[in-house]
């Protein structure tokens, strides 16, 4: 009974055991949860950037960021305010592919995700580049809604949702950790649900 929304999280434990991490709870809706207003969208003027430690810096089109190779994964999402979703399926591209697209200088170990109305996120290299983490346009068969971060948001599926930027609108990679919006905030660094790092 997966689309069960139960209450307690204890007895989420119990029921989903393993599937769940500590102090989280199964919901069946999917919540909407973002800071600020939802910047709105316009196709002809809207781009992706690639910058920082490239050699040379990328600057997409949508178009041409939707004509890239697509991926696809399914994953449990996990907010840091105790809310869980099993089983989201996202479309879009890979990390890896976004990757395979520039030339990183060697001293780029970190990464910055930057988005529309100003919201940034925080992440090493090898944490962007792990497997399943994609940059989305749709989630279980249906686009985006613009409350969920249309046209184009990242996915990191091993951390909390707050590193699941929507309305993505670029990368800079870095020399030094810079902390995003939450980070800075005193949400914890790694953002691991199963250690459950939820503030630093
Ligand atoms: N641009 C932006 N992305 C964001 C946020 C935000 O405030 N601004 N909030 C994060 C948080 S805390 C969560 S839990 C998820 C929620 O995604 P959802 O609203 O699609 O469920 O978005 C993340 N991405
Ligand atoms: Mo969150």
């Amino acid at each position: 009974m997966i689309f069960k929304s139960l209450t307690s999280g204890r007895a989420n434990r119990a029921a989903y055991g393993d599937r769940l991490p500590p102090g989280q709870t199964l919901t069946n809706k999917w919540p909407i949860l973002h800071y600020g207003n939802i910047p709105r969208f316009d196709q002809k003027t809207w781009d992706f950037r690639i910058s920082g430690l490239v050699e040379r810096p990328v600057t997409w089109s949508y178009e041409e960021f939707r004509a890239l190779p697509r991926a696809e994964i399914t994953a449990d999402m996990h907010c840091v305010t105790r809310w869980s979703t099993f089983d989201n399926h996202w479309e879009g591209i890979s990390t890896k592919e976004a990757l395979a697209h520039v030339t990183l200088k060697p001293e780029a170990q970190f990464v910055l995700l930057k988005c529309d109305g100003g919201y940034t996120t925080n992440m090493p290299l090898a944490v962007f580049a792990d497997d399943g983490c994609l940059f989305a346009w749709r989630n279980n068969g249906q686009d985006l809604s613009a409350a969920h971060g249309w046209p184009l948001r990242l996915v990191v599926p091993k951390k909390y949702a707050w590193k699941s930027a929507k309305w993505v609108r670029g990368i800079e990679f870095l020399p030094e950790d810079r902390l995003g919006f939450w980070e800075r905030y005193g949400y914890h660094n790694d953002a691991d649900p199963w250690k459950e790092e939820r503030f630093a």
